[in-house]
């Protein structure tokens, strides 16, 4: 079906900056359907002028209005653009969890980088601990307790660090690369992102003819599909290529396939399968390209395979890469318009579970210029919306159920051999934001890759504690970062090496998955991975000068105190965090024992142990102190972008505004101290620790400060955190976390959940607030879908500034406490049956869910 609309523009001009030309003109749009790939008919040839295949060789005149280039398209669900992208950070990715590319868009020379999340070099490194680095744990601690923290800090330096290098990086799997032949010059060119769909398309006329390119990454059929159309019979002439910066080599295989089969220098080995159908014109393949003459459509369909499996016993081998070519051939043997139905089908799935609504959207007005325009003060609370939505679409689309490997630090999007950080999962802060909305925002299942890697880390991370913390040490514990490998070191330098915190944040998770889900089978199965993780610190915590509990040696991540004597250092004991992240895990490790009615000796120690640890301190600041000693108004840097003391405000809940209203206050005061600006995820935590202290409009100024337009891609560590054109999170480089800690600080101004009491037989209980922090500037607004604790699932109305109404249900029935401003309701909830408050908390029905 090919339909057709009509609007009047006036073209702006691309190359060249901003050259406008004034142009008015009614021009026929033809949009074609999903079908078009295999239904536009044939015709006759028309001559073609053939351009040279370099970067956006022909003239390009962008089309200045939205177009309808997606069927189906909601404009306030939609990224466009009017121009190509010139760099990475402009292009638009997709995925299907575990294979992405990120689209180009040129008209001439289009390029979709591509990805698979278990596209990693380097190998396993069983051995990567320090054998025996136990045998100094006495004298560091000892050096430490002496308080001559230069010493502690070389000896940590010379026997705590990690010995193997540390350079595994996530790696590109490489580019699919189109070179066209166009009949003319491009004009009304336009790209987009239809992120409800996960469709994106590039739309564009030459020569009178208009050209469509749309595609997915389809996570029913495991491949990337492509289709190009053209409105004129005959008009698609192209030529395809496979490649790889290195270690890849592509093949023809019959007349319609490309195959590149490679590795990343060690065991992973990869390959990866592209089939050409075209309707009309001829097809052929050789050496490593695919030719296209004078076909009328064309469907192009990619699949990715690789030999990893996340297993430690077997060395993460053993996947299969005979599945890319089943998986081919299954899906090239599908029309264009099935393969289309059933991945948009499947994504509303998942994407449609949460509808935020915050009023005006400027839709019409391009998303690079809008992100600018929005931080500049524009009015459009429907960017935060759009902002919030695309976050979700990442995760969607960077996490599925069966993905292998959780979401990295750049999600599945990543060019290069080398990435920022080996583009792996930093456990002090960075792996653990990707996944802070992954239940509030609906998306609980995309949690479950990162719940089995967390599992996996436990056998290399038990061989860790042996090494470090002694041949009688239980359970595991993890460093800094893990990566594919199931790396479990500590780091090879200061000040991030010499940080044992992992485990136990991680395991924050596998309790988190729980409390919303409210699955007692799940929790029961990773019950042993969380009692590991507590065992190790039961047996690992020493007592402090006061008698109290403590971890030593300790940092606080990646930050340098300076004592009142003078001595700039990393290294001392019981760092705020460490005692923060062991006191959450031991509390909800003990919970999880106590809801399972199983292990209560081990839930009486580990709860023993938590009263046990060394209470959270205010300096003289006021603040929360973040090391043992007074020092943060010494601090060499007052602005670090590691807020990592805060934890116990979020994501951890040992200090709430109700319950610890000090604590709360101390924090506010660190919060101020830090500062408004960072790193990406930086201005995310404070987004979310700003709505968890309340303060609506101080959060969204975080959210501002993060929507700030940037292009920067060089590493910066402070202060020029922002959003790329894409949207993509820039801390910078691009790290997705800032992306997934925004959308979680979203949830947190309008939904809360953390404070927690206990029921009548001891289960946990929580309190749901609502609208906890709302920012002034959305006076009026909807939100249908957001995740609370307890298994519930909320949709909130309101109206200048003032809850209008709510509507909470819950998986499994549960009682829970309602708190709107200064009111609070207890709620018995029946299982599936939604209960609807108005704006006074009065019940106004009970009905289905
Ligand atoms: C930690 C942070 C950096 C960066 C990196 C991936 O080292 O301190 O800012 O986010 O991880």
């Amino acid at each position: 079906m090919i339909y057709l609309s009509e609007f009047i523009y006036s073209a702006a001009g691309y190359r060249g900056g901003a050259r406008k030309v004034a142009l008015a003109a009614v021009l026929t749009v033809v949009a074609l359907s999903p079908g078009a790939c295999a239904a536009v008919a044939q015709g006759t040839e028309h001559p073609m002028i053939a351009v040279p295949n370099t970067n956006s060789p022909v003239s390009i005149t962008s089309s200045p209005g939205r177009l309808e280039l997606i069927e189906g398209s909601d404009p306030k669900m939609l990224l466009w653009y009017r121009q190509p992208a010139d760099k990475w950070v402009k292009a638009l990715p997709i995925g299907n969890g575990r294979l992405g590319a990120m689209i180009f868009g040129d008209p001439v020379h289009e390029r979709l980088q591509l990805n698979d999340v278990t596209v990693w070099s380097g190998h396993p490194e069983p051995n990567a601990d320090r054998q025996n680095a136990y045998m100094h744990l006495p004298e560091i601690r000892s050096a430490i307790r002496a308080a001559d923290y230069k010493n502690a800090e070389t000896l940590c330096q010379r026997y705590f660090t990690g010995p193997a290098l540390y350079s595994s990086s996530y790696q590109t799997l490489g580019d699919l690369t189109v070179d066209y032949t166009l009949p003319g010059p491009v004009t009304d060119y336009q790209r987009q992102l239809d992120i409800a769909q996960a469709v994106a398309a590039v739309g564009f006329r030459s020569g009178n003819v208009t050209y469509r390119r749309e595609a997915f990454s389809s996570a029913v059929d495991h491949a990337v599909v492509q289709c190009i159309t053209a409105s004129r019979a005959g008009a698609v002439t192209c030529q395809f290529r496979l490649s790889r910066i290195e270690r890849g080599t592509t093949t023809a295989q019959g007349n319609n396939t490309l195959v590149m089969v490679g590795d990343t220098g060690g065991p992973l080995k990869f390959e990866v399968r592209l089939r050409i159908v075209a309707n009309g014109g001829t097809v052929t393949a050789a050496g490593d390209s695919i030719d296209v003459t004078g076909a009328t459509s064309v469907m192009a369909v990619l699949t990715s395979a690789t030999t990893y499996a996340l297993d430690y016993d077997a060395g993460f081998s053993g996947g299969d890469l005979a599945v890319g070519s089943a998986q081919l051939a299954d899906a090239a043997a599908k029309p264009y318009s099935a393969l289309r139905a059933a991945h948009v089908a499947d994504f509303h799935r998942y994407f449609d579970r949460v509808k935020l609504d915050l009023g005006r959207a400027l839709v019409d007005i391009p998303t690079d210029e809008r992100l600018q325009a929005y931080h500049n003060g524009a009015e459009d609370p429907g960017f935060a919306a759009l902002f919030y939505q695309f976050g979700r679409y990442l995760l969607i689309s960077s996490s599925r159920p069966d993905n292998p490997l959780p979401s990295n630090s750049q999600g599945i999007w990543g060019d290069g051999l080398d990435m920022p950080w080996k583009c792996d999962y930093k456990s002090n802060i960075n792996y653990e934001m990707n996944y802070w909305p992954a239940e509030s925002a609906n998306l609980s299942e995309m949690h479950e890759p990162m719940i089995r890697m967390t599992r996996e880390l436990v056998k290399p991370g038990a061989k860790t504690a042996k090494a470090y913390f002694g041949p009688d040490a239980p359970g595991w514990v993890v460093g800094y970062t893990t990566n594919g490998w199931a790396w479990t070191s500590p780091g090879a330098g200061l000040p991030w090496g010499v940080w044992f915190g992992g485990s136990g944040w991680m395991c924050r998770d596998l309790w988190e998955h729980y409390a919303y889900t409210r699955d007692k089978e799940y929790l029961r199965s990773v019950y042993p991975t969380m009692k590991g993780a507590a065992d190790f610190w039961i047996a690992n915590l020493v007592e402090g000068a006061d008698g109290k509990l403590i971890t030593s040696p300790s940092t606080s991540p990646e930050n340098s105190f300076t004592t009142d004597q003078g001595i700039t250092a990393t290294v001392t004991e019981g760092a705020a965090m460490e005692r923060e992240i062991v006191w959450d895990l031991l509390d909800n490790t003990a919970l999880a024992a106590d809801v399972l009615g199983i292990d209560s000796e081990f839930s009486q120690k580990a709860k023993a142990a938590r009263d046990r640890i060394r209470p959270l301190q205010i300096g003289k600041a006021g603040q929360l102190m973040e090391w043992d000693g007074d020092w943060d108004m010494n601090a060499h840097d007052m602005h670090h972008r590691h807020v990592s003391h805060l934890y116990a405000l979020f994501p951890g809940h040992q200090i709430t505004l109700n319950g610890t209203p000090g604590l709360a206050a101390a924090a506010r005061k660190s919060l101020e101290l830090r500062g408004d600006d960072g790193t990406g995820w930086a201005l995310a935590w404070k987004l979310n620790l700003w709505a968890h202290l309340r303060d609506g409009d101080h959060a969204y100024a975080l959210l501002s400060n993060q929507l700030r337009y940037t292009e920067e891609s060089k590493t910066v560590m402070a202060n020029a955190g922002g959003t790329y054109p894409n949207l993509f999170d820039a801390h910078p480089p691009f790290q997705i976390d800032g992306n997934f800690g925004a959308v979680s600080g979203i949830d947190e101004l309008l939904l809360q959940s953390t404070e927690r009491y206990r029921g009548k037989r001891g289960e946990d209980r929580y309190v749901i607030n609502l609208l906890p922090a709302l920012p002034s500037l959305w006076r009026t607004g909807s939100v249908h879908g957001l995740c609370a604790r307890g298994g519930c699932v909320v949709d909130i109305t309101w109206r200048d500034g003032q809850l209008a109404s709510a509507r909470i249900s819950s998986v499994n029935g549960t009682d829970a406490k309602v708190r709107y401003g200064g009111r609070e309701i207890d709620l018995h909830l029946v299982r599936n049956r939604a209960v609807l408050l108005n704006g006074a908390l009065n019940v106004i029905s009970r009905g289905d869910t």
